[in-house]
């Protein structure tokens, strides 16, 4: 439970159909504890819920994204060793599902480092744009644990086999510039600029047509492990749907007028 007289640890903005849900515990690098984790998925929950949210940007306070585990508040069992897979399955695991699953746009605002399960959370987001100061840890070999939080199901399918190896076992530092070579990020901006930048992405994003963006994030993930006829059927489903909506009604009507199409998301 959260302790309501605890500093909340997650702050929400919301501008122009974006909704930031900023992890807020500067003084730990951002480090999920259970209250970080609770706040998370309500936002979260928040945002999913909330019509007038047509994107979502999850970004860090300070100068780091998320540095994964508090390492101060691992849990323990009555002989001091540690439980792991208790927190995973009941908070980690739920929270890298809800983020394939909302349909709208995920956005990781990768402001700073991202190391262990942070690391994993912005691989589950949809894009990401890093700031040129960010870097990317994977840290979990450094400490003698494995990957979680979806590592080995994203890593290897950004960066290949060969390298997701390489950083999993070194665990070196990659720097943005290094990350968006690998494609493990989609842009890097500038660190003085990046705040704005990160919004104008977003908000593009929000103004545009979010029935059929809900229905690409849906079937992109979907293809991973579908074979092609699965797939041309799942286009024909998903086309019928997104052809009668309003969008596309706009969509085709804009076209024609020579104009700038104004989507409502429906
Ligand atoms: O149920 C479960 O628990 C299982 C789930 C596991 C999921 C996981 O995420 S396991 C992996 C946990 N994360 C890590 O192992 C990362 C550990 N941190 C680092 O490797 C480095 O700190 C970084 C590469 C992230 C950043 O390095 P640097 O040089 O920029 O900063 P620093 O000096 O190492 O850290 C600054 C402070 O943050 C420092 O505290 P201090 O000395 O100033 O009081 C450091 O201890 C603290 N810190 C960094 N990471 C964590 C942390 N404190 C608690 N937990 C952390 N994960």
């Amino acid at each position: 439970m959260t302790d309501s007289a605890a500093s909340p640890t997650v702050e929400v903005g919301h501008q122009a159909g974006v909704r930031t849900i900023r992890l807020s515990r500067p003084e730990s690098l951002n480090a999920f504890n259970r209250q970080l984790h609770d706040e998370l998925a309500e936002a979260l929950r928040a945002a999913e819920r909330d019509p007038n949210t047509r994107a979502i940007v999850l970004t860090g306070a300070g100068r780091a994204f998320c540095v994964g585990q508090d390492l101060k508040e691992v849990n323990r069992g009555s002989d001091g060793t540690a439980r792991l897979s208790g927190m995973l399955r009941s908070h980690y695991n739920v929270l890298i599902k809800r983020l394939r699953t909302i349909e709208k746009p995920i956005i990781a605002g990768v402001n700073g480092v991202a190391a262990g399960a942070g690391l994993s959370l912005a691989l589950a987001c949809d894009m990401r744009l890093a700031s040129d100061g960010a870097t990317f840890v994977t840290a979990f070999s450094a400490i003698g644990l494995v990957p979680d939080s979806g590592a080995f199901y994203f890593l290897p399918r950004l960066v290949g086999w060969p390298k997701a190896m390489e950083l999993m076992l070194t665990s070196e530092r990659v720097s943005a510039d290094e990350a968006l070579k690998l494609g493990l990020v989609n842009k890097v901006l500038a660190a003085d600029e990046f705040e704005a930048g990160v919004q104008r992405f977003a908000a593009q994003l929000a103004s545009g047509p979010s029935l059929a963006y809900g229905l690409i994030k849906r079937g992109l993930y979907r293809s991973t492990f579908s074979d092609l006829d699965t797939m041309l059927e799942v286009e024909a489903q998903y086309q019928e749907i997104a052809g009668r909506s309003e969008d596309f009604h706009e969509g085709v009507k804009a076209f024609l007028e020579k104009r700038k199409p104004e989507f409502k998301g429906r």
